[in-house]
């Protein structure tokens, strides 16, 4: 890593990784985000990590894109950087990724939340695409993966008028998982990515590209792969344990095979 703007730590099957950049309230700016998907894969390739646990700090998970980056940026710069690439890799990601959740989760720190898989939030928490406030829009999802989550209606409300959503509105829209106390919300999402890191690990994967699925595909599409990626299950050494373990009335001992 080029510097600490990205703390790691393992603990059992689970990676954490903490966004560190105090100064800037978490901006995210190029070097932190192609780090961030190198971990990520290489999280994503190791057989001893079933989950990935995304946090920042209590006052924020994440207050946007650095806008300091793409201050004085033209347009040809902006193509040219190929920031979104950085993106499809983290899009990419096979194993489930927990967001934690607290503080300011605004503009591609929102658009980051939302590549994530279950989202678990501080009370204290606040979401937006303020983007519009400083002249431009969201690019890096905003405006597709919030009007997915939350709708037509309250997207554009919150696109064009750059106000945030608090985390109990947040959760009434959809747009996250699960709202838990202020004092509690990393041992929350932490408990939760732990809960899920129990699971087996082709199974978790496969659920979580049908799921995604539905997003990309239309219904009937949608359908054929979830009952390919069903049917392929029944390949697994874990499908047999989970089920044996289940009738045998004693908890499965998953291997990932
Ligand atoms: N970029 C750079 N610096 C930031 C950012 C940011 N996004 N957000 C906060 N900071 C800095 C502030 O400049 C300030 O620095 P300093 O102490 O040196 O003055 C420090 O963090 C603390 O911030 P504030 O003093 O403003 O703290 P407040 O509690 O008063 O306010 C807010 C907190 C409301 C979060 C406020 O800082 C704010 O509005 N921040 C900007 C939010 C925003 O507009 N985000 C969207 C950015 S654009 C974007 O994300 C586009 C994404 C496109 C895809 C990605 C492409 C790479």
């Amino acid at each position: 890593m080029s510097e600490q703007h990205l703390l790691t730590e393992i603990d059992g099957h689970v990676a954490i990784i903490r966004i560190n950049r105090p100064k800037v309230l978490n901006a995210l700016n190029l070097p932190l985000m192609e780090d961030l998907a190198t971990l990520m894969e290489g999280y994503d390739n190791d057989d001893n990590i079933h989950v990935i646990l995304l946090s920042g700090s209590k006052r924020a998970w994440a207050a946007g894109a650095d806008i300091g980056d793409m201050a004085t940026a033209t347009s040809e710069e902006m193509r040219k950087r190929n920031q979104f690439a950085t993106w499809e890799r983290i899009k990419a990601i096979q194993k489930p990724i927990v967001a934690a959740v607290s503080g300011f989760a605004l503009g591609g720190g929102c658009e980051l939340m939302m590549h994530c898989d279950i989202i678990v939030a501080s009370e204290n928490a606040k979401f937006g695409q303020p983007e519009i406030n400083i002249g431009v829009m969201p690019g890096a999802g905003g405006t597709q993966r919030l009007t997915r989550a939350v709708g037509k209606a309250l997207a554009m409300d919150v696109v064009l008028s750059g106000r945030f959503l608090s985390a109990k509105e947040a959760l009434s829209a959809g747009l996250i998982s699960r709202v838990v106390p202020e004092e509690f919300w990393f041992e929350e999402a932490l408990a939760l990515a732990h809960h899920v890191a129990t699971k087996g690990p082709v199974a978790l994967r496969a659920a979580k590209t049908s799921v995604l699925n539905a997003s990309e595909q239309h219904l009937s599409e949608g359908l054929r792969t979830e009952r390919q990626l069903f049917y392929d299950l029944f390949d697994t050494e874990d499908q047999v344990e989970g089920m044996t373990a289940f009738l045998e009335k004693r908890r499965p001992q998953f291997t990932g095979k």
